[in-house]
Order: structure tokens, then C-alpha cells, then sequence
């Protein structure tokens, strides 16, 4: 009872002390003289003993970063003036300052921090806190939440009607992501919570092996990108989303492979029970040559039902961007990730760096357009010839958490990140469109956890409007470009929550100014698309972003707003507001937006379904067939692969 009194009477006097140091923070030079009495008051007590007077409590590097860069985010070790075991409780100081206690370390006296660097001052000026320096020996956060722009948006700092300063952490916390796969590994760490329970809200088994793992070794990999945890890897291959429930919807076999029939009953299942666990966005990192125009194709029309449903669908774009030869081709898109209303995902080459004016498209990833066909009695073959893919993400030799004695491993033990490590916390890389997909779903997630009323077409829209165009890659190789986890979410924040689908066309779609349309990562800034790829063009104007249009309801897909009549595409005003401008082009990147570079193909070409093999496009390469099988022969299942057949990658610096 004493002790439960005296620490309350603690509590007490380090809120005080919150307090103080809070309107040092918060009021700059007027409170300062206040802060410094204080501060001199303290002296002498037990627990500042061992702070002198002159002594900065701030490291001469973390003061030349305040300097610089006072709204960076910095990881800090925070040391305590007190013996170990007593404990700071920095919660409150933190709320304000835009901070969160990342790591304690009870035994040692110390906890680590993450804050913008200006907060460190108020940190500091605490009797309690000893000193505050970087966390010099683990970043801020891993490789790929740095290059998408993810870890800018962790940490949402909101200030109430009564000015107090709160904050939130966009981690997927609440929203479900069902990976349909191969499995996923229940033992691995990466995806245990901070209490050490597993995220894994439910497992089945559609293959009829009888399991839930993962012995081939794909989808545990492709789990812990979308929301794996940091802990096996002390942070630094965190996925996008590392609190978000997973749904493991196991269709691949031991052998990486499953057909039609066992995705159609996993999506099935979803469309089903979607709402029990909240899945929001699934992931779909397999696929099978396109064969069927996408409106036959059952798996297209799968997707379809659950993008209708109000589920966003993530779809690879496949790993066949090469002939056998290594020459660059056209045309190569898989199925379900040729289906207009899927989210379709090409793998960018980060190179390892976090900047990104250093990132290619790999020379694998699969090129529109689709080549899905049907035959006409008349006219003969009639290919479907859309634009995908829809955007791009860091997807080469991507780290990721490796199911325990998995095929692919024990059959390429290069791949292993560190031998060394236990099971449940290994780690090896992995290359592919299926590595690319789970980044966006996982930022799928993060979007709908900061604006949960978003459609699927919305979610879409902002995750292309707000992607950064690589120049010298053309719209069939990069959509709207790479995806920028910064700017969607701060564009997700801003859209109305009271849309439905009898919000008239033209309505504000934002609840305040428009947001400057440009991201800064690792300290390049680089302008959005500010634009969105439809069936056979694309669209751009900033009414996309600032007006409601129609096609971003439920039941709709965004090529809704494209009249396709006489060989040419118009907008269906009925469905877009006037402003918006359709290209009559598809371009080759100049890494602007998505309307500024060098023409490849008209865009009216490809709504006449006749751009057949020998018609070239503006680099001289040949668009292919989508069929690779004589006609007639697949007559049953089709064989769905997971799409991570590039063991090695495009031969660059590995992700560290
Ligand atoms: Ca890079």
C-alpha cells in the first residue's frame, strides 16, 4: 500500500515535471526563463545527482540534427537520471512532442525513442531524463519502409478541439489482410504482436495437403512484407503494415503450385467472410497466364465480386517482362492481375538505397498491355489490351521472413539473410512481382486504417495519384509510377467520410485544401503522377483528387469514365467531371507526372483489339501473345503458379 502511494506521488511529480518541460516545448522563449528556474530548483535532489550544471544532456550530433532538420524523425536512447528498475514514464511528454517509447530497457535504466528531433529538448529539460542521444546503432526503421515514404506516416500526430496534442501509430492495427498463397509459418516471429501472440486471426487449407504452413516457403515471405513485425530483425525488415490481423487462405501446395478451382474457393470464402475479420485488402501474389479476355476469365470475375463488396484485391502483375533471351517484351500480363478492378503491381529495383532517383523497373517484371482474348465469328481474335500494370513497388531481392524448412530455401540457400538465426526468426530474400504486391497491400491497409470509409476505386485512385513516375520507364511498365506511402496516406486522410453512392458527381471530395502534391524521401523531393491509369488511357487533373467522381463508388471500376465509340476515347461526363483530361497518348516517363514525356503508342490503338503480335510500340519492341498454349488445350483447371520464380533477381546490390 506504501509503495503504490509513493509511486502514484511519482507519477504525480513527473507529470508536473511533463508539464513543465510540455510549456517549455510548447510556449519557445517566453517559458524558457520559467523552465531554467525549474531546472535550477531540482538540483541538488536525489535523482538529478548525477547531472552537473553545465552539462548538455543532448549529443553534439542529435543538437546538429535539431538544428538542421527539427521536424525529422530520429530514433533516440533515452538514459534515466534514476537507478534501474525505478522506471520514466515519458507517455505524456511524448503525446505532445509527436513521440512514442519504441524499446524499454528495465535492467539498463534506458528506453529508445521515436520523435521529431526538435522534441528532444523537452526530453531533456526533464530532472529525470540523464541524457538523449541517437540510436546511432539501429535506423529509424528498415530499407523498405524508408524508400516508400512509410515511415514518414508511422507516427499521426492529431490536436483536438481543446488543443490537445495526441498521436496514433498507422501500423494495420485492426484492418485484416487475407494472403492467399502457399501458407503461412505460425511459429515465425514476424508475426507474433508485442505480447507475443500470433496476428494470424485464421488459417485454412484449400489445397487438400491437410496444412496451414508453409513448406514451400512463398506466402510466409510474401505474409511478413504486407505485416510482418520488426522483432525478428531488430527492426530493420519491418513489413508496411506490422499490426494488421492476417487471413492465411493456403491455395499453393507444397510445391508452389495450385489451380482455378482452389483460388476460386479461397475468394469464395472471402467474399463469404470478409466482414468476420474485418479483410479489408487481399493479396493475390500468384497467377496463371492470361488467356481469357478478363470478362470470361473466372478468376478476373472473382476479383470483381470482392472489389464490389467493398474488398480491395491486390494482384501481381508476374515476372515475364523477358523473353527466354533475356530481350525486353510486351504483353505479359498474369491472370487475376489483367482484371481492370485489381490493383495490378510491377516490381521496382531499389538498388538498396533509400533514395530514389537510383530505382529502375526490373528487367522481369511483367509489361502490358493484357493479352487476354476472345474470338469474334466475324472479326477473329479480340485482345482486351489494357494498361497494367497499375503501379509499381520495391520488389528485387526483397528481405522477408522464411518459412521453417522451406523448398525454396533448402533449394537456394543463398537466399538466406543469416544462417546463424533460430527458425522463428530467419529471414532470406526473395525477387518478384509477388514481392512488389504484398508492399501495396500492406499500404492498402495502412490507407483504410487512416480512413476506413475509402472504397476499393479510392484506395486505388489515391495509391496511383500520389505515385512517383520513374523516368525513362513507359506507362506498360510502371502504371503510374512507384508507390509513395507518404503522400496516400496524407491524401487518404483528407477524403470526406460521408461519401456514398449518392454523392452527386462533382462534389468536394477533400475536407480542406488540396495537399501539395509532392513527397520528400530521403531527402529528395519528387512530384506525384497526379494522374490514374484507366482501361486503354489515362487520366490526370487535379478535379481526380479534389472532385467526386463517380466511378469511385462501389460497382463501379475507373475505366467507367471512358466512352470508347468510332476508334476513339472520350470522358463520359456522366461519370467525370469536365476538367479531368484523358491522354491520347501512353508516354515513356520523363519522371514527371504522369502526362509529361515522350509518346509510345497512341492510346486509341488499343481499344480496337486488333494490336496484334508484329504491331511495334514507340521502343521498337514487339507486343507478344499472351497465349502460350495452343488453343483448346486447357480445357480444366488452369495451373496457378506463385510468382516468385526469380530466385536471383536482377543482379544488383542486395536489400540491406
Ligand atoms: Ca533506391
Amino acid at each position: 500500500m506504501k509503495s503504490r502511494k509513493h509511486n502514484r506521488l511519482r507519477r504525480w511529480l513527473a507529470l508536473v515535471a511533463a508539464a513543465a518541460a510540455l510549456c517549455a516545448c510548447v510556449f519557445g522563449s517566453v517559458a524558457s526563463g520559467a523552465r531554467a528556474g525549474s531546472k535550477d530548483d531540482d538540483r541538488g535532489t536525489k535523482d538529478d545527482e548525477r547531472v552537473s550544471k553545465s552539462r548538455d544532456k543532448i549529443s553534439p550530433d542529435l543538437r546538429a540534427l535539431m538544428r538542421t532538420r527539427p521536424d525529422a524523425r530520429v530514433s533516440v536512447v533515452v538514459q534515466q537520471s534514476a537507478a534501474p528498475g525505478v522506471g520514466l514514464n515519458l507517455d505524456a511528454l511524448l503525446g505532445l512532442v509527436g513521440g512514442r517509447v519504441t524499446r524499454r530497457f528495465a535492467r539498463l535504466g534506458a528506453l529508445t525513442v521515436n520523435l521529431p528531433s526538435k522534441g528532444a529538448e523537452a526530453l531533456a529539460a526533464r530532472p529525470d531524463v540523464f541524457y538523449v542521444s541517437p540510436d546511432r546503432s539501429v535506423g529509424v526503421s528498415g530499407h523498405i519502409e524508408t524508400t516508400t515514404g512509410t515511415d514518414q506516416i508511422r507516427t499521426q500526430t492529431l490536436v483536438s478541439l481543446l488543443g490537445i496534442t495526441m498521436t496514433t501509430t498507422l501500423d494495420g492495427g485492426g484492418v485484416g489482410i487475407a494472403v492467399v498463397d502457399s501458407g503461412v509459418d505460425p511459429a515465425h516471429e514476424s508475426f507474433r504482436d508485442g505480447l507475443g501472440l500470433s496476428r494470424i486471426a485464421y488459417s485454412r487449407d484449400f489445397t487438400g495437403e491437410g496444412r496451414t504452413d508453409d513448406p514451400y516457403g512463398h506466402g510466409t515471405h510474401v505474409a511478413s512484407l504486407a505485416a510482418g513485425a520488426g522483432q525478428p530483425s531488430g527492426g530493420a525488415y519491418t513489413g508496411v503494415a506490422p499490426r494488421a490481423k492476417l487471413v492465411n487462405l493456403r491455395v499453393l501446395d507444397s510445391q508452389g503450385r495450385g489451380t482455378t478451382s482452389t483460388l476460386l474457393a479461397a475468394l469464395d470464402w472471402v467474399l463469404q467472410n470478409h466482414a468476420l475479420y474485418n479483410v479489408r485488402v487481399v493479396n493475390l501474389s500468384l497467377g496463371t497466364s492470361a488467356l481469357d479476355d478478363y470478362a470470361e476469365d473466372p478468376a478476373c470475375n472473382a476479383v470483381r465480386r470482392l472489389v464490389d463488396a467493398g474488398v480491395v484485391v491486390v494482384a501481381a502483375a508476374g515476372n515475364c517482362g523477358k523473353d527466354s533471351l533475356g530481350n525486353k517484351i510486351y504483353g505479359q500480363i498474369h491472370s487475376p492481375g489483367d482484371e481492370p478492378s485489381a490493383i495490378t503491381v510491377g516490381a521496382a529495383n531499389t538498388f538498396g538505397t533509400n533514395a530514389r532517383d537510383d530505382d529502375t523497373i526490373t528487367t522481369y517484371s511483367s509489361r502490358g498491355p493484357t493479352r487476354g482474348s476472345s474470338i469474334d465469328m466475324q472479326s477473329g481474335r479480340y485482345y482486351d489490351n489494357l494498361i497494367k500494370p497499375d503501379l509499381v513497388a520495391p520488389g528485387n531481392r526483397v528481405v522477408g521472413a522464411a518459412a521453417a524448412s522451406n523448398q525454396i530455401l533448402l533449394s537456394h540457400p543463398e537466399l538466406n539473410v543469416d544462417a546463424s538465426k533460430p527458425a522463428s526468426r530467419r529471414m532470406m530474400y526473395l525477387s518478384g512481382t509477388s514481392m512488389a504486391t504484398p508492399i501495396v497491400s500492406g499500404a492498402a491497409a495502412l490507407i483504410l486504417q487512416a480512413n476506413p470509409s475509402l472504397t476499393p476505386n479510392l484506395v486505388k485512385m489515391i495509391l496511383m495519384y500520389t505515385s512517383q513516375p520513374l523516368a525513362g520507364y513507359s506507362t506498360f511498365e510502371q502504371g503510374a509510377g512507384e508507390l509513395n506511402v507518404e503522400g496516400a496516406v496524407r491524401l487518404a486522410k483528407m477524403v470526406r467520410t460521408d461519401l456514398s453512392s449518392l454523392t452527386p458527381l462533382g462534389s468536394p471530395l477533400l475536407t480542406g485544401a488540396p495537399p501539395a502534391p509532392q513527397t520528400s524521401i530521403a531527402g529528395q523531393s519528387s512530384v506525384w503522377s497526379q494522374g490514374i491509369v484507366l482501361n486503354h488511357t489515362c487520366a490526370t487533373g487535379s478535379e481526380l483528387m479534389t472532385l467526386y467522381q463517380r466511378v469511385y463508388g462501389e460497382g463501379a471500376t475507373l475505366g467507367d469514365g471512358v466512352v470508347e465509340s468510332g476508334g476513339v476515347q472520350s470522358l463520359d461526363t456522366s461519370e467525370m467531371t469536365g476538367q479531368v483530361v484523358l491522354e491520347d497518348s501512353l508516354l515513356t516517363s520523363d519522371g514527371s507526372t504522369l502526362a509529361s514525356g515522350v509518346p509510345l503508342l497512341d492510346a486509341n490503338e488499343l481499344i480496337n483489339g486488333t494490336l496484334l503480335d508484329g504491331i511495334m510500340v514507340g521502343d521498337g519492341v514487339l507486343v507478344g501473345d499472351g497465349v502460350m498454349v495452343g488453343d483448346g488445350v486447357m480445357v480444366g483447371d488452369t495451373t496457378l503458379q506463385a510468382q516468385s520464380a526469380m530466385f536471383g533477381g536482377d543482379g544488383t546490390a542486395c536489400m540491406r
